[in-house]
């Protein structure tokens, strides 16, 4: 009886441990800025690993910004969002791939940030010919400055 109360302890606990349940979900801060090291008009981080289910709370830490999710720059199945000026949202990630995210007011000026789910590849990532220039070249830098942390 004794043993067998033990045993079942055992199994119970293994379960949890090896349940996905139990690898709680995160939430990430990023702040919308006029100016940081990398420039002007930056997202601070302007680049988030992300594990399926976590969050990211956009801060409106200087005025006149906003956070929105790019066409065509998001994973198949995954809703669009677009937060209002000055609005601090929160955004859940559930599908993997990347995430392109701008703000509406200054994406022509490269304000734009990249969020990663999953562990897919940084070299599947295509940016749309749409993407604005400065936005585009952000990007690279982004993507560059990933690659070398790997
Ligand atoms: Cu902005």
């Amino acid at each position: 009886m004794q043993m067998r109360k033990l045993f079942s302890l055992v199994f119970a606990a293994s379960v949890w441990l090896v349940s996905p349940s139990c690898t709680w979900a995160e939430t990430y801060q990023v702040k919308m800025l006029n100016r940081n090291h990398t420039g002007p008009m930056p997202f601070e981080a302007d680049y988030l690993k992300l594990k399926s289910g976590d969050k990211v709370q956009f801060l409106a830490s200087n005025i006149g910004h906003n956070a929105a999710s790019i066409v065509g720059m998001m994973p198949e199945g995954a809703s669009p969002f677009k937060g209002k000026v000055n609005e601090e949202i929160l955004v859940e990630f559930t599908k993997k791939g990347f995430y392109g995210i701008q703000c509406v007011p200054h994406y022509g000026m490269g304000m734009v940030m990249l969020v990663q789910v999953g562990d897919a590849s940084l070299d599947e990532l295509v940016i749309p010919d749409a993407v604005p220039d400065a936005a585009k070249k952000r990007f690279q830098k982004i993507i560059e400055r990933a690659k070398a942390k790997k």
